[in-house]
């Protein structure tokens, strides 16, 4: 079939990363947030997930972060006013993954929020546009908060040798860094901001946040990894299906969107609804969970497919009934799975473990069967 390109111009953001990834072989792109994120390379899905997974390291141009500073006297109060939350104590050194929703509870993004100082925040957004929605706050509510789409760039160090290869580079000083904590780490005179976290489920990966005033050394970190990395496997990645939704980590605007709380996007350890702290749809979301949710994100195992893009919402049926919505799907090669495995949107009385369902995907009829998220 006919493969259509994605045309490039100034609307679409490129990276600091963009040119060197298509020397290297890039072979596809998608858009986040609206700049050009990878995703894919020469070799297939398939192989780049055992890579990702086994013995190697993976350098993801992941800039697609798009991050959104906020300072000024009001800017903890406006981060705070987005997100069930509650970031009343948050420290410097710690990122938070936030779900950030809307007047009516619903999903607005889930990015991840860092205290920088008192009084500037940062926030690395998921696909939709959290600046323009914060800005009309800031306005409507008289607020005394600048709020910037900066231009810092992530890449993200993913894989089992990735940890090492930031040793060689930062210092055993890496290696004691906690999960979800930041710091700053040196590289021939310049400062980066490095954080334990990123797009996998790996545990181990460490994301380092390009300053928009260190673009070139920047640059210049990234050469470094693959001149230092030959012995450790090292090869440019990017967020992999197979990967995520094993993990079930989830991705705005695909598993989840401004229909869905976060309590039906099984989010609701990162929320706190008891707290104090002020944020737009507390009495909506504190009701749902009072009674109950009527739709919840789970994942799906689909049998005897090999191969399935949606690229759409596919519907889901139990005796002709729809009960619920695909939302992503992969073939994983993992011999604990070897079929479709999948996220779905699913009905009260019906998002039990267990539950089987008829799914009709390219005109052809499947059996599937509901289990719990993440699949290991
Ligand atoms: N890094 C940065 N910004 C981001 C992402 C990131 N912005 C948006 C995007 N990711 C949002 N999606 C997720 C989803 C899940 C996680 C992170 C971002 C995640 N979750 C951990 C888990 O589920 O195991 C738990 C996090 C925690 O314990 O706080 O990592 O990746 N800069």
């Amino acid at each position: 079939m006919n493969k259509p390109i994605l045309s490039k111009s100034r609307r679409l953001k490129k990276t600091i990363f963009t040119d060197r990834l298509e020397e290297q072989g890039l072979s596809a792109y998608t858009v986040y947030a609206q700049t050009l994120l990878p995703s894919g390379f020469k070799d297939s899905l398939e192989d780049d997930y055992f890579h990702l997974t086994g013995n190697g390291v993976q350098i993801f141009d992941v800039a697609g972060q798009v991050v959104i500073r906020f300072t000024g006297k009001d800017s903890k109060k406006l981060v705070q006013l987005m997100t069930p939350r509650d970031l009343s104590n948050a420290i410097f050194g710690k990122c938070y993954y936030c779900p950030f929703v809307n007047e009516q509870g619903k999903m607005l993004n889930d990015p991840v929020v860092l205290k920088l100082k008192e009084g500037e925040w940062l926030v690395s957004i998921a696909d939709s546009a959290v600046d323009l929605f914060a800005q009309g706050l800031a306005i409507g509510m008289n607020l005394d908060v600048k709020i910037e789409r900066t231009s810092y760039q992530i890449m993200t160090v993913q894989g089992k040798n990735g940890l090492e290869l930031c040793r060689r580079v930062f210092g055993d000083k890496i290696l004691n860094q906690k999960f979800y904590n930041y710091d700053y780490f040196d590289y021939n005179g310049s400062s980066f901001l490095v954080g334990h976290l990123g797009w996998t489920k790996q545990k181990q990966g460490r994301e380092i946040w390009v300053s928009p005033d260190q673009h070139k050394e920047g640059l210049d970190l990234y050469d470094h990894f693959f001149d230092i990395g030959k012995d450790l496997n090292i090869k440019p990645g990017y967020p992999n299906l197979i990967e995520r939704i094993e993990g079930g980590l989830l991705s705005m605007g695909n598993d989840m969107d401004s229909f869905d709380t976060p309590l039906e996007c099984g989010l609701e350890k990162f929320i706190n609804l008891d707290s104090e702290a002020e944020f737009l749809g507390k009495d909506i979301l504190r009701k749902q969970k009072e009674e109950g949710i009527q739709k919840k994100l789970m994942g799906v195992k689909i049998k005897n497919l090999k191969k399935i893009e949606v690229d759409v919402g596919i519907n889901i049926y139990v005796n002709d009934q729809n009960i619920g919505e695909l939302r992503s799907a992969v073939y994983s090669p993992n011999p604990k799975h070897l079929s479709v495995i999948g996220i779905a949107m699913i009905k009260k009385g019906y998002f039990d473990v267990g539950q089987e369902f008829d799914i009709t995907v390219d005109e052809k009829n499947y059996k599937g069967e509901v289990c719990a998220l993440p699949f290991i």
